[in-house]
């Protein structure tokens, strides 16, 4: 397994200096750095060739998320937008290419966060499929993993299980159509934790952990020991990477509900030392 993390664990707003926080993932220790891939459409090629390079000299690999915009609905019944919304994640997996990124990751298949207004779940099936499959064409010529993000409740009602996404991508029918799961919303959604990353199997591409409050694995009561038994069950060996938000307010406070601190007024020196010692508490739980 590989460990990374989110780089919003350091900031307020979804961007940032990706140089700078994978100096800081490798000096921590992770294998991983998850950065957000909006920001890469943003990026210019001589910019994407350094991070690139820089990333290959620290030896930390890139992972990239994205909540798509409403705008961007691959899932909305309006043509344009699903148009836009290819034609957007398929610029990014581009830029991803050029940068060596090999794993998309998120609600790929609607938008986030969701506002509930419309929630015709068997047209945003059918519809979220269709366009997934036309973007796995493009995720099988560039060798990147799509992996659906499977999200609680009160953040999606497309998929809120690994069940739920078994079957969505076995309908995409790509060997690139993979599961994300999340302890964090796992925890809300799946009877049992380990049973529901048996159940995605293969098919699992990428793992987000998290306490069921968001913060650093350890911190909380999530069964980390039984959660590695599971990842060890199916012999996964990708990406387990952190998304820990604990700092309130700015972008991610507010789309996260980050409503209180949860770093403990944590100085800059702390936050690394609490991720620091969650690296290696995970190391400990995961790998046997
Ligand atoms: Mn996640």
């Amino acid at each position: 397994m590989k460990f990374g993390t989110l780089f919003a664990y350091w900031v307020r707003e979804w961007k940032g200096d990706y140089a700078l926080f994978a100096k800081k993932a490798a000096k921590i220790g992770f294998d991983i750095l998850e950065i957000s891939a909006g920001q890469l459409l943003r990026m210019s090629g001589k910019e994407l060739d350094e991070l690139r390079s820089l990333t290959k000299d620290l030896g930390i690999s890139i992972t990239s998320n994205i909540g798509p915009a409403k705008n961007k609905d691959v899932s909305s019944k309006n043509p344009a937008i699903r148009k836009a919304g290819i034609r957007s994640l398929t610029a990014i997996m581009h830029a991803m290419d050029r940068l060596d990124s090999r794993v998309l990751a998120g609600v790929l298949y609607s938008y986030w966060p969701c506002d509930f207004r419309e929630v015709d779940k068997k047209a945003a099936w059918e519809l979220g499929i269709a366009s997934v499959r036309d973007l796995a064409e493009t995720a099988e010529s560039l060798g990147i993993d799509l992996c659906l993000e499977v999200v609680n409740r009160f953040e999606t009602y497309i998929l809120n299980t690994c069940e739920e996404a078994v079957r969505y991508c076995k309908a995409v029918g790509s060997t690139r159509a993979k599961i994300l799961l999340d302890t964090f919303h796992m925890n809300i959604e799946e009877d049992n934790i380990g049973d529901a990353i048996r159940l995605a199997g293969p098919r699992l591409g990428h793992f987000h952990v998290g306490e069921g409050n968001r913060k650093v694995p350890g911190k909380g009561h999530l069964p980390w020991n039984e959660i590695g038994k599971a990842l060890r069950d199916i012999h996964y060996e990708k990406g387990v990477v952190m998304e820990p938000f604990v700092l309130s307010g700015g972008k991610v406070g507010s789309d996260i509900k980050v409503w209180r601190d949860l770093s403990g007024n944590a100085t800059a020196e702390k936050m690394d030392k609490d991720i620091k010692a969650s690296l290696k508490f995970l190391k400990q739980a995961f790998i046997k």
